[in-house]
């Protein structure tokens, strides 16, 4: 199985939508197995981002990530990290295609509602830096009818 780390943005959060996004991620057949509503720290939010650091739009999408509570969650399903990055759809919503969270949710790039996880290695550092803590382990019973 693989894991993914997904977080509603404070637009998602201020504007209702974390029910939506997490029954669509549910609804899929995959798993949920840690979730969280927190505020993040500037810096927390500077590494998040780090592999951005050098882009224009930096500190605005840090002060947006700051701006409000965000959904911290861990997916876990086959193939869950380009599962995920599918439902939300591309990142900039002018972009996505209806049916994605972003496509249906999201009209500007600085506001698009949510991330996941890109790689691999990714989602490894992504899960460890949310969830220190660790996240739960348990046996989905409808893992049957999701998986052959
Ligand atoms: P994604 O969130 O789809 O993985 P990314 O990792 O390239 O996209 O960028 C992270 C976030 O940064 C993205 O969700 C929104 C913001 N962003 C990316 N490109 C941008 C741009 N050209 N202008 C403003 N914000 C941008
Ligand atoms: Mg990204």
């Amino acid at each position: 199985m693989e894991f993914t780390f997904v977080m509603i943005k404070p637009d998602g959060v201020q504007r209702g939508l974390i029910g939506e996004v997490i029954g669509r991620f549910e609804k899929k057949g995959l798993v949920l197995r840690g979730l969280k509503v927190i505020n993040v720290e500037r810096s927390f939010a500077e590494t998040h981002y780090a592999d951005l650091s050098a882009k224009r739009f930096f500190n605005d999408l840090v002060d947006y990530i700051i701006s409000g509570p965000v959904v911290a969650m861990v997916w876990e399903g086959r193939g869950v990290i380009a599962t995920a990055r599918n439902l939300i759809g591309a990142t900039n919503p002018a972009e996505s295609a209806p049916g994605t969270i972003r496509g249906d949710y999201a009209v500007h790039i600085s506001r698009n509602v949510i991330h996941g996880s890109d790689t691999v290695e990714n989602a490894r550092k992504e899960i460890a830096m949310w969830f220190p803590e660790g996240t739960i382990t348990w046996n989905s019973c409808i893992d049957p009818w999701i998986y052959e």
